[in-house]
């Protein structure tokens, strides 16, 4: 795919009102690919009255329609997904498998849902005397993060569409090119035009306008909770919905009755993936204390197996970002027993697969998102020890619980003050709701419940 030069608003590339630039970088050889405008308010302006103009005859389209314009996405998204996760794999610099079957399997599978849902979800409902309208709530401003690039965005806009709203969007500054190929994808599919407007830009420039916008009425906001928190108070104070999707800081409870070594295994995999850069990573492993050392071990060795191959971090900064974490956790007196600080690579933003035992719950990386391939495993002594240091942060997006018998998982699941839990593993549901408890967000995405998130309720009382 070719990078545009221009901002995708109502229906055609068009060339930004701002002369400023983003210059797209490979995390693995640090070498700029592309350049894409860096849109400024007067550009945000022009797309959400592009999107205003747009909403009335969209929102009126009936559900079955606009079900069959994201069927035609889905399909526009199958056919281009080797170009999906080339371009995934240039701007993240993920793993090309990787790429292909999750950053750009996972949101073809998401599309996809909500093509079915837009058709048969119910839009009106009988309440005794009355009908309740579930209308479409307008114009929806979509920020997004870059660590699942087209996945963030399709979770905000395949559900935006189907309820019948218009959407500008403005994703990350680091991975705008996933962005421009979704919007040819849009445009492919023959949604029409100002439905859904792209203006790629500066977090604090284009986002911040976006946020502070009078014709948005919801921001759909996924990144870090400092920003989530500013957004949220700028929505409330302007009285207008607010999504939020914000950190993390999961806890893998292992009970004494799991098989430890698949639970090990597979925690330090869930950890590792996407080069540790996913919110609902399970970055807490924690073991009863008989099982402990045998534990590390077996976590030691599996992440040595990574080497580098987990691919780097985004850039420059998060890299940095990352290993001041593991500088903190060495300082504060927990054991590396795998990775550590050192860069694997010279070039490229590289960080070793890196494991850190003796951590407890009070420590700086037990605490903060690191949002890197970085895992710490806690001892616990009892159950009531483990729910207490499960629940023990100010984050509650995922989790997982492993135990022999799944009853005895699914009782400690229910004790966890987490959005959601893996059970022995779990496998991913596009159907089901994802969001936080506490400070890791407001509201869900995925399936019906993501769906619900953009619409807004009417009565009419006979
Ligand atoms: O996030 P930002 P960053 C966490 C993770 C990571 C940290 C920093 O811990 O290490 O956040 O990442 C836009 N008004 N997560 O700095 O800045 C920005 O342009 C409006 C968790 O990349 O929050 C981008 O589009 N928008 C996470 C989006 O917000 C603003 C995913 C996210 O960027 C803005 C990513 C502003 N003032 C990071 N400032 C998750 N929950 O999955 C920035 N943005």
């Amino acid at each position: 795919m070719k990078a545009h030069d221009g901002l995708y608003i109502d229906g055609a590339w068009r060339p930004a009102a701002s002369r400023n630039v983003i210059e797209v970088v490979n995390p693995a050889d640090e070498q700029v690919v592309a350049r894409v405008p860096a849109g400024d308010a007067g550009d945000v302006d022009t797309a959400v009255r592009a999107a205003r103009a747009a909403l009335p005859s969209w929102a009126a389209t009936p559900p079955a329609e606009r079900a069959a314009r994201l069927a035609a996405l889905r399909d526009v998204l199958v056919t281009r997904k080797d170009e999906i996760a080339e371009t995934v794999t240039l701007e993240l610099g993920s793993p090309p498998q990787f790429s292909q079957a999750v950053h750009a399997g996972v949101p073809i599978a998401v599309a996809g849902s909500y093509a079915e849902l837009a058709a048969t979800h119910p839009f009106e409902e009988k309440v005794g005397n009355s009908t309740v309208l579930h209308e479409p709530i307008g114009v929806v401003g979509a920020i997004t993060p870059w660590n699942y690039p087209l996945h963030q965005i399709v979770a905000k806009v395949a559900p935006a569409l189907a309820a019948g709203c218009a959407i500008v969007l403005k994703p990350a500054e680091d991975t705008p090119l996933t962005a421009q190929l979704f919007a040819e994808a849009v445009h492919e599919a023959g949604v029409p035009a100002g439905v859904f407007n792209l203006v790629t830009g500066l977090g604090p420039v284009a986002g911040q306008a976006l946020a502070e916008h009078p014709g948005v009425d919801l921001v759909s906001f996924t990144g870090s909770t400092a920003v989530g928190r500013r957004i949220g108070a700028l929505a409330g104070g302007a009285v207008k919905k607010v999504a939020l999707e914000l950190g993390g800081k999961s806890a893998n409870v292992i009970l004494p009755s799991a098989d430890l070594a698949k639970a090990v295994n597979v925690g330090v995999a869930n950890v590792m993936s996407n080069s540790g850069q996913t919110c609902s990573a399970w970055t807490r492993m924690l073991v009863h204390r008989d099982q402990y050392d045998e534990a590390v071990a077996l976590a030691a060795a599996a992440a040595a197996r990574y080497g580098d191959r987990i691919g780097p971090v985004v850039s420059a900064r998060q890299r940095d970002r990352v290993r001041g974490y593991i500088e903190t956790g060495v300082a504060e007196g927990a054991r590396l027993v795998a990775g550590g600080p050192e860069a694997p690579r010279e070039t490229g933003w590289f960080v070793s697969p890196t494991v850190f035992a003796d951590v407890t719950a009070d420590m700086t990386v037990a605490q903060e998102e690191i949002f890197g391939p970085v895992l710490t495993i806690l001892r616990y002594e009892d159950e009531e020890d483990a729910l207490r240091i499960a629940n023990g942060t100010v984050y509650g997006l995922a989790g997982a619980v492993w135990a022999g018998d799944e009853a005895e998982a699914v009782a400690f699941a229910r004790r966890m003050d987490t959005g959601q839990v893996d059970i022995n593993g779990g496998r991913f549901n596009p159907l089901a709701p994802f969001g936080g408890y506490k400070q890791s967000g407001v509201g869900r995405e995925l399936g019906g419940h993501g769906l619900a998130e953009y619409l807004q309720t009417k009565s009419l009382q006979f």
